[in-house]
């Protein structure tokens, strides 16, 4: 522990940067110079702080609450529309199993943990630590929990302009109270377009004099039909009738689905979506006819309003893609320890053993990516973040969301044949993992709709976004640079990290038919460096170097594959179109 006396936030910003050290003012000379205490923190000590939380969590989703979540799956929720004297009440019936899950949740501190920050820029991780054992046994509560997140991330970033919802809603979000626990929900999407939410959106919002409006429209997917409250988008409609198209017509609106009797807001559940999975998760479409709410933005800022919960959910969706492929490669290593084909056990055929040792990679790979961002955003929840940190949080929040859903899904589907037949068999509890796995690279932004928004955020910062990305990764070399065990390795992701970034600048206007392979290329050079420095930090054992090589012997850099960048030529998006249509 050391005082220093120090003049702005810059120096702050210096002291403390890429070390685990964290400073304070605590106080003022006469002149108003600040002392700034900076203090190291020991990761080992905080670990140790939350580790024993962790193992007793463990053992309470290994038993009660993985049981909760089979039974969710095998008492999908309902709606029963009308009641016995044929009014419309909408019912909406869950299972107890999921309603406990929300219990659970709040006990257990699953929201709260980031927000009451005990463990300061560390409790992000914490709550994802948390959320990744949590996920794969939840029954899909790890949605509900995953928008009310980003509900109460949104609060905190309008707290000012609307202090009313962080003295309401916000402490419901944040309680550890099941009784005062609630959840949102996240309504964006419309019939129209749910990736165009600019042009699909046709919920009209009519004020009342009091503050308050009218939402009129359908809501044609909403995921969290038993929650609480929500965020969602619509166009204010003026004394005129007349309205704003596109996204400079869109708002953001806070509502609550009950009023004070328990009678529904102007809410009116259509019907719940038949699914191929998430079939735990009451996903319903809703007519809005009237629904009471206030608007929470600028008029015409509702995306970048929603913004916030986009990042928050992304986040979760990365982790549930990350343990979803932890869950299903446990069980098959189990397995392989019992099963016996041909006299032997599985386990002793290393050709078994290859199979699942790439997908061991992948899983990895996903899981340090997405601590990584939650270690990112801990330090923005706690205000210390640079402007790297800020950029950081931007570009790797899309990438890790479209890199690991795609992994999650064939990591999942290897996973289920290393089980042969059982593996399709639903008795063994195993084809759902498969089922919902699907759904992570389609919600909270398809893959390439997310190619697209790592291109917008290289494009709005005027491509600051790929110069922090490269000192992020030549930091994380460093280290790895002086093992010469790994020099090859620190090689090949320097030149893929050198190549993706001259093509980016040489090829501007190619990068739109370019954005999905760019971004995978990004993806991979950075996990590359991940895992090399994992190697190092982790005192250079042989399977996290292993691990490392495994990696880095990929294409990490596939814009430029054979050197080329023509697969972007115009010539080639005629031949494309050309081959998927037959002419
Ligand atoms: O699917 C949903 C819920 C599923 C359940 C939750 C599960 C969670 C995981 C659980 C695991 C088990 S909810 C629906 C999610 N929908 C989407 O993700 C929409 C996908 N489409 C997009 O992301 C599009 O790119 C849009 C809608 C954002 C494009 O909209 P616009 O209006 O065409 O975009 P603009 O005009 O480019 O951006 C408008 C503003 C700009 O700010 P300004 O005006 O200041 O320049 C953008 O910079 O919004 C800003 N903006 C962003 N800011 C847009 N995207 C972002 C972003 N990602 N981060 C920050
Ligand atoms: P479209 O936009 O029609 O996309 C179709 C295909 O076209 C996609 O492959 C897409 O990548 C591609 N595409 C579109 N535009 C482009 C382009 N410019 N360039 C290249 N490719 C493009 N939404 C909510 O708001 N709240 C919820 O709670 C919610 N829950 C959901 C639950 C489930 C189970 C599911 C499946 C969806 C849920 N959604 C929810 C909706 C979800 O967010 C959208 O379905 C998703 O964002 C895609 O939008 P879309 O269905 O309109 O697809």
């Amino acid at each position: 522990e050391e005082y220093f006396s120090g003049e702005s936030a810059a120096v702050l910003e210096e002291l403390t940067q890429g070390k685990m050290l964290q400073a304070q003012v605590v106080g003022r000379s006469d002149d108003g110079v600040p002392y700034v205490h900076i203090y190291q923190i020991n990761g080992d000590k905080v670990f140790k702080s939350f580790e024993g939380d962790l193992e007793r969590f463990g053992q309470r989703v290994a038993t009660e609450i993985n049981e909760l979540g089979l039974q969710c799956e095998r008492e999908p929720p309902r709606v029963e529309h009308y009641d016995a004297w044929g009014r419309r009440v909408d019912r909406l019936i869950t299972s107890p199993a999921w309603r406990k899950q929300h219990d659970i949740a709040a006990e257990e501190g699953l929201i709260t943990i980031a927000y009451e920050r005990q463990f300061k820029e560390w409790s992000r991780l914490y709550q994802m630590a948390k959320l990744y054992l949590f996920s794969p046994s939840s029954g899909l509560y790890s949605c509900p929990l995953a928008m009310t997140d980003g509900a109460a991330k949104i609060i905190e970033g309008i707290s000012k302009d609307y202090p009313w919802l962080m003295n309401g809603p916000y402490q419901h979000l944040v309680s550890r109270d099941p009784s005062q626990f609630w959840t949102s929900g996240q309504w964006m999407t419309e019939r129209g377009g749910g990736s165009d939410v600019a042009s699909g959106t046709e919920t009209y919002a009519i004020a009342q004099g009091d503050g308050s409006y009218h939402l009129h429209g359908y809501k044609w997917f909403s995921s969290a039909t038993d929650s609480d409250m929500t965020f969602t988008l619509a166009r204010v409609v003026d004394n005129e009738g007349q309205f704003v198209k596109g996204t400079k017509g869109l708002s953001l609106f806070y509502l609550e689905t009950r009023d004070k009797n328990g009678d529904t807001n102007g809410i009116h559940i259509q019907k719940l979506k038949n699914k191929l999975g998430t079939r735990q998760l009451p996903t319903a479409e809703l007519l809005l006819d009237g629904a009471v709410a206030f608007k929470v933005s600028d008029e015409g800022r509702g995306v970048a309003g929603i913004s916030n919960m986009l990042t928050i959910s992304r986040l979760h969706n990365s982790m549930s893609s990350a343990s979803i492929m932890r869950r299903i490669l446990n069980l098959a290593r189990d397995y392989a320890t019992r099963r016996r084909a041909f006299g032997n056990l599985l386990k002793d055929y290393p050709l078994h053993i290859q199979t699942l040792a790439r997908l061991e990679v992948e899983a990895r790979a996903a899981t340090l990516l997405t601590l990584e961002i939650a270690r990112y955003l801990g330090r923005e929840d706690n205000g210390i973040a640079t402007e790297q940190d800020q950029m950081m949080i931007r570009l790797l929040t899309p990438l890790a969301k479209l890199y690991t859903g795609k992994q999650a899904m064939s990591v999942v589907s290897e996973g289920i044949e290393s089980f042969g037949g059982q593996g399709y068999i639903e008795d063994t509890g195993i084809p759902v993992m498969l089922r919902d796995a699907q759904v992570l690279t389609i919600w909270e932004g398809t893959t390439n709709i997310l190619s697209l928004d790592v291109l917008r955020a290289v494009i709005k910062t005027q491509g600051k976004v790929l110069m922090a990305f490269k000192s992020d990764v030549d930091e994380k070399l460093k280290a790895a640079e002086s093992q010469t065990q790994l020099t090859d390795d620190v090689n090949r992701v320097r030149t893929a990290l050198d190549n993706v970034i001259e093509f980016a600048v040489q090829n501007q206007d190619k990068m739109e038919l370019a954005a999905r392979d760019f971004s995978f290329s990004l993806a991979r050079i950075y996990i590359g460096a991940l895992l090399l420095d994992h190697a190092v930090g982790c005192g250079m054992r042989p399977t996290d170097i292993y691990m490392a090589k495994r990696w880095c012997e990929k294409d990490l850099c596939l814009v430029l594959t054979n050197n080329s960048s023509q697969q972007y030529d115009d010539a080639v998006k005629q031949q494309d179109f050309s081959l998927v249509f037959e002419d």
